[in-house]
């Protein structure tokens, strides 16, 4: 059954259907609705959360009472819909005062008013009920390695970002922090380029506890990453607290296709993780967050194909899904990966009534000859997953 329902969790960012085909070379291509009007619509397809940009609702100049207005008005229109408001995140890349960072410009009084933005938008989140609180710092990089303090940037994002978690405790709300990597665009390098840059500064972080990556497919794809890979380390980490699915065909600029229209055979094993998490490793953690989508409907369409590009990341998700199902129910790829030893991966190299002397004082009659002769039978398991995933 491809209908998506709320229980399959898929969120979709505002900004995301909401984008009306503004790139650097052209104007807006379809209209721009009001924000409610993407709420109620992506109900009806079967949405089951939204999130947003503070300024998604409202205007970077808007006053208090304007603020007020929106988010209570886009609040009972997800309420009224049944919709979760799962995620809220700022923008802290669209002004130009942010031109060189919010909480890493090379001017003080734009961090100060970069972290005062932020904060504000984290009681937002607190009040619209949200769990998560992304961060994707954008516009913090360099296009000139001259330009840029580097020991001075990344005291700077610890400073901010301890700051926002800190603040987050000491207010008692029940908001994480996702940390989102990508390498480059807008800037030509951004600070915090992958998953792995991200999991090493958040070790640094004073209150890094609440923090964790909000890991997006075509971001790590543009650092010619497996997107899979960056999922299950920051699984393995305890780390990964939300996800940005699209789709990315090569390293270019981010396209935010549909889920699953970039790299499918890549779409299926991160399908696989999500849906079967680590096989055969019961006390693993699994991801039970949201399944949120943060693309783009091509330029080419108009509202109707926004409304079929939102409908295209959901099926094709849980298509992926069933297969990845099918794929590991299959006894034939049991035994494919009985031959290819995948369980063997599970058992501890050194027993664990062993010690290290008696590990080193022996040799296992150990064959390299023969263990260099193996045949693992990869490419074979490979293709049944391609059987699965076409078939
Ligand atoms: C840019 C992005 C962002 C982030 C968002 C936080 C505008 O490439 O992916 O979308 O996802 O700012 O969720
Ligand atoms: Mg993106
Ligand atoms: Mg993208
Ligand atoms: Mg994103």
């Amino acid at each position: 059954d491809l209908t998506p329902r709320p229980e399959h969790k898929f969120s979709f960012g505002l900004w995301t259907v909401g984008w009306p085909g503004i790139d650097p070379f052209g104007i807006a291509t379809r209209p721009m609705l009001d924000p409610w009007e993407y709420a109620e619509r992506l109900a009806e397809l079967g949405a089951w959360g939204i999130t947003f940009h503070d300024n998604d609702v409202y205007a970077f100049e808007a006053t208090d009472a304007q603020r007020e207005q929106a988010t209570t008005r886009l609040k009972k229109a997800a309420d009224d819909a049944g919709l979760v408001i799962e995620m809220v995140t700022t923008n802290t890349f669209t002004h130009p005062a942010f031109k060189d960072g919010g909480l890493t410009s090379n001017d003080r009084s734009v961090r100060r008013f970069g972290l005062r933005k932020i904060i504000r938008a984290v009681d937002m989140a607190a009040e619209m009920g949200a769990s998560t609180f992304v961060m994707w710092g954008g516009r913090e990089g360099a296009e000139y390695d001259g330009s840029k303090d580097l020991y001075g940037a990344f005291e700077r994002y610890k400073e901010g970002l301890d700051t926002v978690a800190g603040y987050i405790k000491s207010k008692g709300y029940d908001l994480r922090i996702g940390l989102e990597p990508k390498p480059n665009e807008p800037r030509g390098d951004i600070f915090l380029p992958t998953v792995g840059h991200a999991l090493a500064f958040i070790a640094q972080l004073e209150h890094g506890d609440i923090v964790g990556v909000n890991p997006e497919t075509g971001h790590e794809q543009m650092a010619n990453l497996n997107y899979t890979h960056q999922l299950a380390q920051a699984l393995w980490s305890g780390k990964l607290f939300h996800i940005d699915l699209n789709g990315q065909r090569g390293l270019k600029y981010d396209q935010d296709l549909v889920f699953g229209h970039g790299d499918l055979t890549s779409a299926f094993f991160t399908v696989d993780l999500l849906e079967n998490g680590f096989p055969g490793q019961p006390d693993a953690p699994r991801y039970d967050g949201p399944r949120h989508f943060d693309y783009k409907p091509s330029r080419t369409e108009h509202l109707l194909g926004v409304w079929e590009s939102a409908k295209a990341c959901m099926q094709t998700y849980l298509l992926l899904a069933e297969k990845a199902k099918a794929f590991r129910a299959d006894p034939q790829v049991q035994e494919a990966m009985e031959y290819a030893g995948v369980s063997n991966l599970r058992v501890p190299t050194i027993a664990a009534d062993e010690t290290l002397e008696q590990f080193l004082a022996g040799d296992d009659g150990f064959d390299p000859d023969e263990a260099g002769r193996r045949d693992y039978g990869f490419v074979k398991l490979q293709q049944l997953a391609i059987q699965h995933l076409v078939g």
